[in-house]
């Protein structure tokens, strides 16, 4: 038997196969025991030593051949069978796996609303910045120490991806006379060592009020009240002071699980009483204002809510992690 011939017949026999027992008597003849291939490999033996090798190769390959289309035709023809196949409404569904929420999502939301409950507006400001709002409108000019607190991305013309979410306070006091209550919630990016409170981009919410006679007390009413929401009254709080250039009395707010109060105080925002010279640059009359600022990190209070010790697992993609929430 011609081995050649044989592959071409197998082949062109396999192309009128239209059902599984066409394609079963198909089997059995080109790939069972009595099928002229098998025979072909019994009679090898009586062959001389180098044609038994060549021969035996061919032969081998051309069983491979027609056990690999032999595959093939029957995935075709299962594949044609189940789409023919009535569908039956009893059957139960397959479940279908449903997205959810990241964590800071989660608990962004939940700090919107707390502060939406006290009457805060919500507004959004640019990611990139330029130096001015960023740095010179703040009290922070070209040269000033205090910038080195503030590692940045620098992008081309001078402008620079945020650093914090505070030049949206000069943006909404531009164009908003005051009173006023605001939270600007959005990402910020530093270019800094990560570790495990630190990463090169997280979240802040800003907050700005303005008003007659608002003091700091206002400010640590409001600070305790959504933090009491969003942990149910289960953190302690610590105020201590601290600098920055856009705010006169500068202060931090700490704070720490009220079950684990061996561990360590968490700083989660740093405030103040809003400087008189950012008044005075967006144009407000002198001495009729004052107000209060802060800048809220999401990434630490999510962190103490669920009991996270690394921030960069917020984003490094792994589903083990996110799928926990
Ligand atoms: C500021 O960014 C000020 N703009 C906050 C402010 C606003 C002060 C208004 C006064 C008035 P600070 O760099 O401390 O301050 O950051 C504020 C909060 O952001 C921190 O308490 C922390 O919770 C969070 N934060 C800062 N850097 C990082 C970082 N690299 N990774 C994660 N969270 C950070």
């Amino acid at each position: 038997m011609n081995l050649r011939d044989l592959k071409q017949q197998a082949q062109q026999d396999l192309a009128s196969v239209h059902n599984s027992q066409e394609l079963e008597n198909w089997r059995i003849k080109y790939l069972g025991r009595k099928s002229s291939l098998s025979l072909f490999f019994d009679n090898l033996k009586d062959l001389p030593l180098e044609e038994k090798k060549e021969k035996g190769k061919e032969a081998n390959e051309i069983r491979q051949f027609l056990k690999t289309i032999y595959t093939q035709k029957k995935q075709e023809l299962e594949q044609s069978q189940a789409q023919g196949q009535y569908f039956d409404v009893t059957r139960p569904g397959l479940k279908i796996e449903k997205g959810h929420l990241h964590p800071l999502t989660l608990v962004l939301r939940e700090i919107v609303h707390s502060f939406e409950k006290l009457g805060f507006e919500i507004v959004l400001g640019p990611e990139i910045e330029t130096e001015y709002y960023n740095f010179d409108a703040l009290r922070i000019p070209k040269n000033h120490p205090a910038r080195d607190l503030w590692d940045t991305f620098w992008l081309t013309s001078g402008l620079l991806l945020r650093t914090h979410t505070s030049p949206v306070q000069i943006h909404y006091m531009e164009k908003h006379e005051p009173p006023f209550r605001i939270i600007v919630p959005g990402k910020c990016f530093r270019f800094e060592a990560t570790d495990n409170h630190h990463d090169i981009q997280f979240h802040q919410v800003e907050g700005l009020m303005v008003s007659e006679k608002i003091t700091l007390a206002n400010f640590k009413f409001i600070v305790q009240e959504v933090l009491d929401d969003l942990f149910k009254g289960q953190v302690d709080l610590s105020f201590r002071p601290s600098y920055f250039p856009f705010v006169t009395s500068g202060l931090e707010v700490f704070i720490r699980p009220k079950n684990k109060s061996h561990s360590q105080w968490l700083e989660v925002m740093g405030a103040g009483m809003v400087h008189p010279d950012l008044f005075k640059t967006v144009g407000y009359p002198p001495n009729l204002w004052q107000g209060f600022a802060f800048g809220l990190g999401v990434e630490r209070i999510t962190m103490i809510k669920y009991g996270i010790d690394d921030i960069r697992l917020f984003f490094n993609s792994d589903l083990r992690f996110l799928e926990q929430f």
